[in-house]
Order: structure tokens, then C-alpha cells, then sequence
């Protein structure tokens, strides 16, 4: 079908490499409106090595998270052979992690091949790999997810209800140069992010999780001492609880933190800015009626997207490999809407899965056993005793940031 004008509208019509390639789909204006779409289109993959390269990696690696940003890298290259690469590395690697995270890649592909491996997983040794399999499965047939019926453990006595250990996988699009034509893509698996940014925890309390959330980060490998680097966000929204079971939300967070110069977490070497920075999270989570915690049903799952800006120090990262970029501390957060704003080059989008998970391999699910440094109101707590180090201070205090 052509349609014909009776007027020139060439200069209406986009150009460039761009055209619209989903004739009779819809309104662009709801179907081409995100901001990474775009980015997907123009950027180049960073990551430089060979594909044969990326596969053997995935399997041998001797670090379990190159292994498994490898495996995310080649299903982000599309190959034709990602769901046999997935299959593989979920039969054989001895790292959980790995293995359900390589699961999660397969629900991200969909289809019946991921399927079936996704179904054949479902009664593996590790409970945990079992169970995400199933829920993975379970998403891709019906939209929602499925649980097995084991025992848990909740502590009482400690700050939050719930510790959920939060599953991130985005992609980071970094602005190469001052054109705003060229862009270049990281692709993070769970573990490449939690190395380089920290490992998140959502950290729901029973009366107020409708309205606030912690999501604490901790990241180790970053001080010499051995202590974790800290960075706790409180989230304030609203939860929409119309399908019985299931919370869907949308929350918000702002607070002050250093941007550190370098772009590195804790390196004051060019200087910092303290700065209100933005995040905003939005997702679904489901009660497991049989779990229960103070008589109410427990999030025994979370799932969303996520966008975030941040500053990448790229002239620090050229040539290197991706051992050498994805190092504690690496990348941090950042946000438009301030005076450091024109220094904010990454666009960070993605997706998180969490769930309850057995920690110490006792059978039992464990509820809150994690680590959370943080108070119920996102303040750093390195002792854990509910009690602020420094009150209003959300951010790793060890360079002194918040004193100057
Ligand atoms: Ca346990
Ligand atoms: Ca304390």
C-alpha cells in the first residue's frame, strides 16, 4: 500500500538509519518512545572479543562472573546457539549463581528450546536452581511466577523482614564523544554489575512495604581493610495490590551522595560533588501465602526494570579488557538534573529478578539472613544494630565526602 500526498512531506519523514519498521503496529508514539530502543540502535558493543572467544570463556573462565558475563555477551551478540550455551553452562558449571542466572538468559530468549531446558532443571540438586527454573518456565507460559513448597527461616531480631538478593541485568549505553552520534554498550550480567556497581538487596518490613522500600548495596573487594563498601537508597511509592497476591509498584528515590570525579566509588583523587541523585524502580512482586511474617504473607519474589543514569570515566577504560573494567567500584551513579549533570555520560537500563533463596544450605528458605547495612531509614548501619553511624547519611562515610 502507498499513500500518496498532495504535498511534499519528505521533511516530516525520519531519515537515517532509523526507519519505521513496524508498518500497521501502532502509534510510534507508544511503541518508539524508549530511550534505550534508540541507543540499541546506534551503539557498539565494547566488548571486542571474538564469538568463539565469548563461548569458550563462558565455560572455562576460572572467574564464575566472566563466565557468566560471557554468557550474557553472546546472547546479546543474538547467535544462533545461545540456548545450547545457556543448556550447557546451567548442566556444568559449579557456580549457582552462574547456573541461574544462565536460566533467566534462557527465559530472557524464550521459545520452546528454552523452555524445554528451563523444564528439565526444575528437579536439579540445588533447590534454588530448581525453583528459578520452574518460576522462569512458569513466567514464559503464564506471566506469572511459581514457588516449591519448602521450609523457611525468619529472624525476628533483625532490622528488616525480608533480605531479598536482587538479580540485575542491564545494559549501559556510554556516550563515546560530544557528537551524541556514537555510543558504546556494556552489557552487565548479574554478577559483572554486582562486581563493578555492588550487589543490591531489597529490603521490604512487613507495615510499610506498600509505601517504602531499602534497596542496600554492598560491594566488596573495594577497601583495604576488608570492609564493604555501602550505598543504601530509600525508595517512597505506591503499590497497586488490584490483582489479589501480586503488589505492583512504582517507587522513587532521592538522596544525597558523592560523585566522585574519577567515576571510581570512593576515589577523591580528582574531587567530588555531593549531589541529590535520582533512581526509580517499578515492578511487580508476589506473596507466598504459606511463608508468613508477623500473620502476613511474604514477597517470596520481585521482578521489574530499572533506569539510572551514570558516569563512566571512558577515557580510564579504553583498550582495556573486561577483567580490567569490571573491577569493585568502577562505575557509579549519577543524575541529569544537577551541576555535574553534563558529566553524567551512561544511560544504565535494565532488569532485576529476586527471590528468597537458601543461603546456608540447610533446606530451609532463608527469609532476612543476609547482611543489610543500612537502617529502616537507608542510613548506613556497619554494625547492624538498627542504630545510624551518622544520621542523614546514606553513603559509604570513609572518604569523609559528607564533612566537606
Ligand atoms: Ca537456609
Ligand atoms: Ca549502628
Amino acid at each position: 500500500m502507498t499513500i500518496e500526498f498532495t504535498r511534499d512531506v519528505s521533511e516530516f519523514t525520519p531519515g537515517g538509519d532509523t526507519p519505521w519498521t513496524r508498518p500497521l503496529a501502532g502509534d510510534p508514539a507508544d511503541l518508539q518512545s524508549d530511550f534505550g530502543h534508540f541507543l540499541e540502535q546506534v551503539a557498539v558493543r565494547l566488548d571486542s572479543r571474538p564469538d568463539a572467544h565469548v563461548a569458550h570463556e563462558a565455560l572455562h573462565h576460572a572467574d564464575p562472573m566472566i563466565r557468566e558475563q560471557s554468557l550474557y555477551q553472546y546472547v546479546d551478540r543474538n547467535l544462533p546457539d545461545a540456548v545450547d550455551l545457556l543448556a550447557e553452562a546451567v548442566a556444568t558449571d559449579d557456580n549457582r549463581e552462574v547456573r541461574w542466572n544462565a536460566l533467566w538468559a534462557l527465559e530472557k530468549i524464550g521459545g520452546a528450546r528454552a523452555l524445554e531446558v528451563l523444564e528439565r532443571t526444575v528437579n536439579d540438586d540445588d533447590a534454588d536452581v530448581g525453583e528459578w527454573a520452574g518460576l522462569f518456565a512458569s513466567e514464559l507460559t503464564t506471566g506469572y511466577p511459581t514457588f516449591d513448597r519448602r521450609a523457611w527461616v525468619y529472624d525476628a531480631e533483625r532490622t528488616f523482614d525480608e533480605t531479598i538478593y536482587l538479580n540485575i541485568s542491564c545494559h549501559v549505553y556510554v556516550m563515546l564523544d560530544e557528537s551524541g552520534k556514537n555510543w558504546g554498550k556494556i552489557t552487565l550480567s548479574p554478577q559483572g554489575l554486582a562486581r563493578s556497581f555492588g550487589q543490591a538487596h531489597a529490603c521490604p518490613n512487613v507495615d510499610t512495604r506498600h509505601n517504602k522500600l531499602i534497596i542496600s548495596k554492598s560491594l566488596d573487594g573495594l577497601h583495604d581493610d576488608g570492609t564493604p563498601h555501602v550505598e543504601n537508597f530509600l525508595f517512597r511509592g505506591v503499590t497497586n495490590m488490584g490483582d489479589d497476591g501480586h503488589g505492583s509498584f512504582y517507587f522513587q528515590s532521592r538522596g544525597l551522595r558523592p560523585v566522585f570525579l574519577s567515576g571510581q566509588a570512593d576515589d577523591d583523587s580528582l574531587g567530588h560533588r555531593n549531589e541529590q541523585v535520582i533512581a526509580s524502580r517499578a515492578g511487580r512482586w508476589t506473596l507466598d501465602p504459606r511463608v508468613r511474617i508477623k500473620d502476613e504473607a511474604a514477597i517470596r519474589y520481585v521482578r521489574g526494570g530499572v533506569h539510572t543514569w551514570g558516569y563512566v570515566n571512558f577515557d580510564a577504560m579504553k583498550g582495556s579488557s573486561l577483567e580490567e573494567i569490571l573491577f569493585p567500584g568502577n562505575s557509579i551513579l549519577g543524575t541529569l538534573d544537577t551541576p555535574t549533570g553534563p558529566l553524567t555520560n551512561a544511560f544504565i537500563t535494565g532488569t532485576f529478578k529476586g527471590k528468597l533463596v537458601d543461603w546456608d544450605g540447610d533446606g530451609k528458605v532463608d527469609v532476612n539472613s543476609l547482611d543489610i547495612y543500612s537502617t529502616t531509614n537507608a542510613d548506613v548501619d556497619m554494625n547492624q544494630d538498627g542504630v545510624a553511624d551518622e544520621e542523614g547519611i546514606q553513603y559509604c562515610p570513609k572518604t569523609g565526602w559528607h564533612k566537606q
